[in-house]
């Protein structure tokens, strides 16, 4: 995996807010804000992709834009052509400012981000779509997290499958059957991910899976089962090491303890290849 490292570029995109109303578990509206990444020379004439990527566990609108360089990584990937430009989408899950106070209550956390399934569909993705020039197809529409936005990306795919795409889960795997449950209930885990999927009516050619992780990362143990089960169903998965083959990828990084700061690198090693032409 190629590491992005920052230099400067000429062509740099811009970030805007996208003020929207949702809805919370209560039913109440509630005014919320995305950050909109608009890729340099954005224009009104053409359509554009659009990757939505979450924040963590805790985190909001800004943490992916304020622990890391992701900024610099995609301006760089569409400057050097290693892209073509897409629009990012960086929204929060939360509807209410959380307040963490030690451990993780793995249920709440599982609850904001189901909440987020249906604000993604009802709320968000309609003003995104409403306020840019998007390419409005699940073939052009990407969704990814680091975290408790793993969780999400594996909810989205259980959710959400026909909104999106593509599924970018780094550092995160599927809680369906509660906390952590990627590695503590791996086999009914991923049979219900293809069991949902089947019946559903999606086969291979419809969806790609771009995960990823470090080898230090505390979800490791927990996403690398669920992977590895995933890989074992040849009947909806294919696994590749080659990115623009099949629509299975898991991709190790070394040194890399669970941090934005580790993780964004598996976004820009992945943006190339999320929107095939
Ligand atoms: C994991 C998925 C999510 C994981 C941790 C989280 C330990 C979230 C943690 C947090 O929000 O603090 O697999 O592994």
């Amino acid at each position: 995996m190629e590491l992005h490292q920052y230099h400067d570029v000429n062509r740099r995109g811009s970030i805007e807010r996208l003020c929207y109303t949702a809805r919370d578990e209560e039913g109440a509206e509630v005014s919320k804000y995305a950050n909109v990444y608009l890729p340099f020379g954005y224009s009104g004439e053409q359509k554009y992709p659009v990757l939505y990527l979450i924040h963590g566990g805790g985190g909001n609108p800004d943490a992916w834009l304020d622990s890391t360089m992701i900024k610099n990584a995609l301006d760089v990937s569409f400057a050097e052509g290693r892209s073509r430009p897409f629009i990012a989408v960086f929204p929060g899950f939360y509807c209410h400012t959380p307040v963490r106070t030690g451990r993780v209550d793995e249920e709440a956390e599982r609850g904001h981000v189901l909440r987020f399934q249906q604000e993604l569909r009802k709320d968000l993705i309609p003003a995104v779509d409403s306020s840019y020039s998007t390419d409005p197809t699940r073939e052009k529409r990407a969704i990814g997290g680091f975290s408790m936005g793993g969780v999400t990306t594996w909810f989205a795919f259980l959710e959400n499958m026909d909104l999106f795409s593509v599924f970018m889960p780094l550092s995160g795997d599927c809680w369906q059957f509660g906390g952590l449950g990627g590695g503590k209930e791996t086999e009914k885990t991923v049979r219900y991910l293809c069991d949902q999927t089947i019946s559903k009516g999606y086969g291979k050619q419809d969806f790609r899976i771009f995960a990823g992780t470090g080898y230090e990362d505390i979800a490791y143990p927990n996403l690398t089962p669920q992977m590895e089960g995933l890989k074992q169903r040849t009947d909806l998965f294919e696994f590749s090491e080659n990115l623009k083959e099949g629509n299975l990828h898991y991709t190790l990084m070394k040194d890399a303890p669970h941090m934005y700061e580790k993780v964004y690198q598996h976004v820009f090693n992945y943006a190339p290849v999320l929107f095939a032409e």
